[in-house]
């Protein structure tokens, strides 16, 4: 062989080699999302009044949060930002989307599942969806098409919107589980279609009553949003429905541990309603709300034993969150309020879901991967979920599009524990758009929803609000005519991000 031939050769083996090792560190990636989980939901964040030891274990055996943040104060812009790695505010369409919406992320969107798959992650998605199925009017008794497997996942289990909306049913890789053909599903949210007695006309027959909406189609003895008829057989049960997601995605994990795999198990609890099991019903002293995150738990750790029994525990990467803020009563008399008793589900923070105080978008986040990840680690570091798409590519050594992901940032040293500082600057969504830079927070004028509990709004009139966090995390303390550069400052990076959008839509909400 001549020198250069030689040369050739060994410059092969080198890179051969390198991607090897690259694609040996590449770990499984399980990233628990879940639904309307407040910071101070979580025992590893400092409560003692409603333990979640599983949860918590994977802040034992990994990195801690303190400063992380779903993109919105409420679900659907929160999914499509973790997803596609852009803010919800870019694109109309993105607020909390009706049960037969459709599906909101157009098929050749880059997201964070079809970066992984690029190269080679088996994908799947179990449980809360809730970003729009389908296009045009959805026949919910034909494949439901296009879905999740066109942009990203190999398989889907869903809940198709959220467990208060039609069609009550699962959703398996396009088709409804358990429809029988001789009883076809029919969805609207216009015209009335079901004529079986509503929930705002028979609520002493239901077994959770409704506070506010929620009051049209039965199912199960609860009223939800919107009407449905037919698929009976295929209509879900709410008390076994973390039971079925759980078992799914176990399903998932084992069927492809032998490869490089991306689960995206979205739980619906701790949302409405809260129907949990009867192991735990009652069990948490805190109403049923404590109660399904007792089963949110439960369903942590059955997926954490899973990956210790297989054998994947030292290579697979964890992630824990939740979408937005906590919420008391979100629309339906199940004692939330009432059994709450010491428990702070928003921590210190000010605000929950809905709201652009922080309660609405500091969430839990918690990240475990042995060896890599330090132990019962802690970061302060400002970390948006909108940069998982980014952060995951770096990872997994996948490469972005040119102008796809815009908003998601590497930060891939921030999700393992290496960069204390994180992000310098990000924006939350509700309603408005609020931006965090450094210890400073800024929201622009605004009507802020302020309770975990009632609607009551605040409001925030011009210039709007300044808060130093690192003073005072619960924003009581508005700074905005004492420091009136550092509020131009923040006002002028605001407008300048939303500038940058090719389209502001409603916002967040
Ligand atoms: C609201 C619902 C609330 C919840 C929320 C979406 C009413 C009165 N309220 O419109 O119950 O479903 O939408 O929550 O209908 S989220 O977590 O999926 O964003
Ligand atoms: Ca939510």
């Amino acid at each position: 062989m001549k020198i250069s031939q030689m040369k050739y050769v060994l410059a092969l083996v080198a890179l051969l080699s390198s991607s090897l090792s690259l694609a040996a560190e590449r770990p499984n990636i399980v990233l628990i999302y879940t639904d309307d989980v407040g910071y101070g939901d979580v025992s590893c964040n400092g409560q003692s009044t409603l333990p979640t030891p599983n949860i918590d274990r994977i802040a034992a055996e990994g990195l801690r949060f303190t400063d992380a943040h779903c993109s919105a104060a409420t679900c659907t812009p929160s999914r499509f930002a973790l997803l596609t790695g852009q803010y919800a505010f870019r694109q109309a369409g993105t607020g909390i989307a009706r049960g037969n919406a459709n599906l909101i992320i157009k098929p050749s969107t880059v997201t964070l599942a079809s970066l992984l798959k690029s190269t080679g992650y088996a994908t799947g998605v179990v449980g809360k969806w809730h970003l729009g199925l389908g296009e045009g009017e959805v026949d919910w008794n034909k494949e439901v098409r296009p879905g999740p497997n066109d942009i990203g996942f190999d398989y889907h289990f869903l809940i198709p919107a959220t467990g208060d909306r039609v069609p009550c049913v699962y959703l398996e890789q396009g088709h409804v589980v358990d429809l029988e053909p001789a009883d076809p599903i029919q969805v609207s949210y216009g015209e009335r279609i079901d004529h079986s007695p509503s929930g705002e006309e028979q609520p002493d027959t239901l077994k959770q009553k409704w506070s506010h909406g929620h009051n049209q189609t039965i199912v199960n003895g609860i009223s939800r949003i919107g009407w449905m008829t037919g698929g009976q057989k295929a209509r879900w049960i709410d008390e076994d429905m973390a039971d079925v997601i759980t078992h799914k995605a176990i399903r998932f994990i084992d069927d492809h541990k032998q490869s490089p795999f991306f689960l995206f198990f979205s739980t619906h609890d701790i949302h409405v309603p809260r129907v949990p099991h009867s192991r735990f019903a009652g069990r948490s002293g805190l109403g049923l709300r404590g109660d399904a995150m007792l089963q949110l738990d439960w369903c942590v750790g059955e997926i954490l034993s899973r990956l210790d029994a297989l054998d994947l525990t030292k290579n697979t990467l964890v992630i824990f969150s939740s979408d937005n803020g906590p919420v008391l009563d979100d629309g339906y008399h199940d004692e939330a309020n009432e059994k709450l008793g010491d428990h702070r589900p928003n921590s210190n923070l000010r605000g929950g879901k809905y709201s652009l105080f922080e309660g609405g978008t500091r969430v839990p986040f918690l990240v475990r991967w042995p060896g890599h990840i330090e132990a019962g680690a802690e970061s302060d570091a400002l970390f948006g979920q909108v940069d998982l798409a980014a952060s995951l590519a770096s990872l997994t050594g996948a490469s972005i599009p040119n102008g796809s992901c815009r908003d998601s940032r590497d930060s891939l040293a921030a999700l393992l524990g290496q960069d204390s500082v994180g992000r310098d600057h990000l924006i939350h969504e509700a309603g408005q758009l609020a931006l965090r830079l450094g210890k400073w927070k800024f929201i622009p004028p605004a009507n802020v929803r302020e309770q975990l509990g009632p609607w009551i709004n605040t409001k925030i009139s011009a210039p709007g609000a300044l808060y130093d966090l690192s003073r005072m995390v619960a924003e009581q303390e508005n700074q905005a005519s004492r420091d009136a550069q550092q509020l131009q400052l923040m006002q002028d990076l605001h407008a300048k991000i939303l500038k940058q959008s090719d389209q502001v839509s409603e916002i967040g909400q």
